[in-house]
């Protein structure tokens, strides 16, 4: 499986509509995607950084100027086994979407060439996943019911709405109250509270939440600790957990019952199953995120949270909850559920007309 080299692509996807969270407003998606060219076929990924550095450090220009200078050029000509890729690029500190993005290219060729299925290599343990969907910070609560009410009309069967100081307590109970409690519901603060807040967000308690994602901030696992303590509703963590080494700690001080497993954010689909085994370990529940994928980013996730650990429904929502047109033949929600693909590797690649029409700029990086 020698290496000639790699194609970092960047598309412009418009979403359907803006998406906004406590870290700013999403109109459109800039994606690099990443194609590995092996001596046996090629293989197809898709790297989550968003344009700018506001939910990590992370961003697409840095991810494309990362891969290009350092991760790939580290990679070894004759090829390897996508087991060794994390070890080689280990050296270089941080950038785990970058490198997300390279090893589960080099995944999907590889196991395109074996013919075996992402779900199948990862452990999938069920053939659909029920899925959940993420729904922003509108401006008024009227607006926000409708939202809510076209979800679930899709046959979406977890809802979770974006939090931030201000748009939090009320709109919450407002969908609870419209809904009634049967509704599976949760909350996503990316990060826009402080422990002064812990008593504001016991008015939360009351609401019948599943859980509260990332209240605090990225980096602090102590104070995430103190306050779950303080709380009935289950913290959950999104941002602070980057690695199976962070999970340990964050498992360990008490400063989440759940975690968000979003395979970008930990550097791949390798060490996200580390964490999903580590957690089952735990009796900890995971569920899958999402980082406004296409279809290439989806179709893993989708994979993923096939295993048997993902007991919460994930953010794989239909291709349609993000795009008009997506770069694959679209994921479609039937019953609340997105069937695993089956195909080898990844089971979906990009659809060449549509591509094309998207792609803003390509470069080739040769090994
Ligand atoms: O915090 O989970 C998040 C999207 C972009 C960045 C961060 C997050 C999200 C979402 C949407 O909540 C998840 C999805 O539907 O892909
Ligand atoms: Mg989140």
């Amino acid at each position: 499986n020698k290496i000639s080299g790699v194609e970092l692509r960047r598309i412009a996807m418009p979403l359907v509509a803006p998406f906004r969270t406590s870290f700013g407003v999403e109109t459109s998606r800039d994606v690099l995607l990443v194609r590995v060219v092996t001596a046996d076929g090629e293989g197809w990924a898709e790297c989550a950084a968003m344009s700018e550095p506001r939910y990590c450090s992370e961003y697409v220009d840095g991810a494309q100027h990362v891969l290009r200078e350092f991760l790939i050029p580290a990679l070894p000509k004759d090829g390897l086994d996508v087991q060794a890729v994390g070890r080689i690029l280990d050296p270089f500190t941080g950038h785990r979407m970058a490198k997300s993005a390279l090893e589960t290219a080099l995944l999907d060729a590889q196991l395109r060439a074996a013919d075996e299925s992402f779900g199948s290599y990862l452990g999938a343990a069920r053939d659909r996943v029920p899925c959940g969907v993420s729904v922003g910070i509108m401006d008024s609560v009227p607006e926000l019911l409708d939202a809510v009410e076209a979800y679930i009309a899709e046959g979406y069967v977890r809802i979770k709405l974006k939090i931030e100081p201000g748009w939090d307590v009320e709109p919450v109970r407002a969908v609870r109250e419209r809904f009634g409690d049967d509704l599976l519901l949760q909350v996503d603060a990316n990060a826009a509270y402080t422990l002064a807040d812990a008593q504001h967000l016991t008015g939360l308690d009351d609401l019948g939440l599943l859980l509260i994602e990332q209240p605090l901030a990225n980096d602090d696992l102590v104070q995430h600790a103190a306050l779950a303590k303080q709380l009935r509703t289950p913290v959950c963590l999104d941002e602070s957990i980057e690695s199976a080494a962070h999970a340990a700690a964050a498992i360990s001080l008490g400063a989440c019952s759940v975690i968000n497993i979003k395979p970008a954010r930990v550097g791949g689909y390798l060490e996200a199953r580390r964490i999903h085994d580590l957690a089952s370990a735990h009796g900890i529940p995971v569920w899958c995120g999402g980082m406004l994928e296409t279809g290439i980013g989806r179709a893993a996730n989708v994979a993923l949270a096939a295993l048997p650990g993902f007991t919460l429904p994930g953010d794989t929502s239909g291709s349609h909850r993000y795009f008009a047109t997506d770069i694959t033949e679209p994921f479609v929600l039937a019953d609340g559920h997105l069937d695993v693909p089956t195909g080898p590797g990844l089971g979906v690649v990009p659809l060449p007309g549509v591509l094309d029409e998207v792609t803003t700029s390509r470069e080739w990086i040769a090994l």
